[in-house]
């Protein structure tokens, strides 16, 4: 190279390169990702690659695109077993190559769109271009990812992000825990903060960038606010500073109380002058830890949270409180919409709508309204939140829970990119057809400036950063998405298996219909037919379809699915909510008949009788009742199928997932039985021809669901 890179870079990157390269010396664990870089087996494949890369020339020389050369060299130092020299040109740009990788800054393309890239591949060249060296790195992953998957090197693209800001949401706490993380303790390490990095980060932040991710909040929404005092801004700067090579901003979710708790004021009414000035000083400070500090996250007024409603003021007030101490920065504040502490009778469904609807057009162009996809609670299926397409004076962001608090924790494989793409593509008719929640959510339908699409992390401490190995294809996907939602889950399902696990074409093809029938299996056997929360109370795991008695009504699950002996389901076509009536009109129409409502959601609208003929032909006790057991046939059918892989992909990949597989398979059954036990004692009906009822009682299943609750 012709210039020296500076040194706290270098040092960074060899941490990470020896941590890489180590994992490869040992059985893998999974540690690498979809980033493994293993020598491609196929030797032509390989060759026919390697020739046409004598060296990588830049062209632009910046410490961000010298990290996109070195991970670029490296990555086929792996792949293809050559030494690949980096040769820096930026002073030379006129200069002919051959057989090279150039990366260089375009910015007269007037295709490409800031952190965009254009790939143009041809005849042993390979052009990668940008507006920024951001797109230069995310550019040098798009190469990678078709070398990766072994397509063939032709090509001429322009990749734009479709959403602004691509961010995982972490529920990590101050005490080293994880909310809902079911992959071992948070990743952060907060203890160890500032003084020791852990090497995880820096790969935690390469496995982003890879994937187009460029926001992180750091801690749960359920906030401390430890997190914003001096020293814990020391520990998040050290953080940040990982990170920011990798175009990754930092969030910070803030406890609304803190002006009180932290700053000691009277009160933390958002209209109050000083705690406005307390705000404004406190980000002020972040700013001088952080120069590019992303913003605040904010959940209020919600499960206990505090938040403005505390005062008589509304979320506008607060969310504007704190954008306007973020004035004169870059930051942003996104506002969470899972909002339910109103009317503990009324339906939960309905919330948000009634409590945001009043203030659509007040928020600060610096604010986000996050929306989960769903109306409820992440349930494995919901329909979409009826919040998208009713805002169009609100900037609303989406977001999906990648964990799987309510999809069998880690122990379930289940590929999630089918319902992300099931919201995104839903259309909300809102502005005609074709108005889909991915056009509202990529500010195209209603010109939003800011586009948000969160996903609540699944990462911890386990080696393999998911716990369940499929949960690394989520996170994968999640991040795809929010680079570009019109992608189809089954592309990402490939490209993920190809860089993961192998590019030969049965196996290849056996692991995507697997990952691509997982969610409706899921489905089947927990919650068919729009069945939803009836999960054991808590802890969220396992079935508990009894629950009668809680803190509130709607976190039983009696409450939801209203079984009696006149049949099941939610009517909230008006029979026991109006919730239907927050859609436009033709989803009304489709949803509000049992006759034309799709049967995914048909208990979320409807309650039925058990012997209600369904256009599947069978009466709705029968459909639920053969769902439930071709649930667990379908968990079988995977295993058997998963048995046919071994010795075709790791096998470490292959013995984890194969045991996880028989404790779904166990907990198949634990639901089918369960809801099948639970439900016959309303419907009084026999299980259809074929299907055999369970040996154990309900008492024993039920007993089963108590052992979480021992103290
Ligand atoms: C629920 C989780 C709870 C979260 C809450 C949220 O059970 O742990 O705090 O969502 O999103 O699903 O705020």
């Amino acid at each position: 190279m012709n210039k020296t890179t500076k040194p706290n870079l270098l040092k960074k990157a060899l941490l990470f390169f020896a941590v890489l390269l180590s994992g490869q010396t040992y059985a893998d664990d999974g540690g690498r990702l979809w980033l493994k870089y293993d020598l491609i087996a196929d030797q032509a494949v390989r060759e026919n690659y390697a020739k046409s890369f004598d060296k990588i020339v830049l062209l632009e020389h910046s410490e961000r695109i010298i990290l996109a050369a070195e991970e670029l060299q490296v990555a086929l130092k792996g792949l293809l077993g050559k030494d690949v020299p980096i040769e820096d040109f930026s002073e030379r740009p006129k200069e002919k190559h051959k057989n090279a990788i150039l990366l260089m800054l375009d910015q007269d393309n007037t295709k490409l769109e800031t952190d965009g890239y254009a790939l143009f591949c041809k005849n042993g060249l390979a052009m990668i271009s940008a507006q920024n060296d951001l797109g230069v790195l995310y550019g040098v992953f798009g190469l990678l990812r078709k070398i990766q998957t072994e397509q063939t090197l032709d090509c001429d693209e322009v990749e734009n992000p479709k959403i602004r800001w691509r961010m995982l949401n972490h529920w990590d706490n101050a005490n080293g825990t994880v909310e809902r993380g079911y992959a071992g303790s948070s990743i952060w390490k907060w203890f160890e903060l500032p003084e020791r990095i852990d090497p995880r980060i820096v790969q935690y932040a390469r496995a982003n960038a890879s994937i187009g991710i460029n926001a992180v909040s750091i801690n749960n929404v359920n906030a401390s606010a430890r997190f914003l005092t001096a020293e814990y801004l020391r520990k998040i700067k050290g953080v940040a500073d990982v990170l920011r090579p990798y175009g990754i901003k930092v969030f910070i979710s803030v406890n609304f109380k803190a002006p009180k708790t932290l700053g000691g004021l009277e009160t933390s009414d958002p209209l109050d002058e000083g705690v406005k000035n307390w705000w404004q000083e406190k980000t002020e400070e972040i700013y001088s830890y952080i120069p590019d500090f992303g913003g605040y996250l904010v959940k209020a007024n919600s499960e206990g949270e505090p938040g403005p409603q505390d005062y008589g003021r509304t979320h506008a007030d607060g969310a504007n409180m704190l954008a306007e101490a973020m004035k004169g920065h870059d930051g942003i504040v996104v506002w969470r919409a899972f909002v339910y502490n109103a009317d503990p009778n009324g339906d939960r469904f309905e919330e948000a709508n009634k409590q945001f609807k009043p203030l659509d057009g007040q928020f600060d162009d610096k604010v986000i309204v996050q929306v989960k996809n769903g109306p409820i609670d992440f349930m494995p299926r919901e329909p979409f939140h009826p919040m998208f397409g009713q805002f169009p004076k609100t900037q609303l962001g989406i977001e999906f829970q990648i964990t799987q608090e309510y999809l069998g924790h880690a122990t379930h494989l289940i590929y999630l990119a089918p319902m992300f793409k099931e919201c995104l593509d839903s259309d909300t008719y809102a502005k005609g057809k074709g108005s889909t929640v991915g056009r509202v959510v990529d500010g195209s339908l209603y010109q939003q400036k800011q586009t948000l699409m969160a996903g609540v992390a699944n990462t911890g401490s386990d080696a393999n950063w998911t716990g369940h190995p499929f949960g690394q294809a989520n996170w994968y996907a999640f991040g795809r998405l929010a680079w570009d939602h019109t992608l189809s889950a089954e592309q990402i399902a490939q490209e993920w298996t190809g860089m993961t696990l192998t590019n030969k074409k049965n196996p290849e093809k056996e692991i995507v219909d697997i990952m691509m029938a997982s969610l409706p299996t899921y489905i089947n056997y927990t919650y068919p037919l729009g069945l939803h929360h009836m999960m054991g109370e808590g802890h969220h795991y396992g079935p508990q379809p009894w629950l009668a008695k809680s803190g509130r009504p709607d976190w039983t699950s009696v409450y939801y699915h209203r079984a009696g002996k006149d049949g099941i389901g939610f009517d909230r076509s008006g029979g026991m909510s109006k919730a239907l009536k927050l859609y436009a009109p033709e989803v009304q129409k489709k949803w509000g008949n049992p006759a034309t409502c799709d049967l995914n959601y048909l208990m979320w609208f409807h309650h039925l009788p058990w012997n209600y003929k369904l256009t599947t032909g069978r009466t709705l006790w029968d459909e639920l009742m053969t769902r439930y057991y071709l649930g667990v046939e379908q968990v079988k059918d995977f295993e058997n199928r998963w048995h046919n892989l071994k010795g075709q992909i790791d096998n470490a990949f292959y013995e984890n997932v194969n045991s996880r597989l028989k404790i779904q398979e166990r907990e198949a059954k634990w639901w089918r039985d369960a809801c099948y036990l639970y439900f016959e004692q309303f419907s009084g009906l026999p299980l259809p021809k074929g299907l055999q009822p369970p040996k154990r009682t309900l008492e024993e299943v039920k007993a089963l669901e108590k052992v979480y609750h021992l103290r």
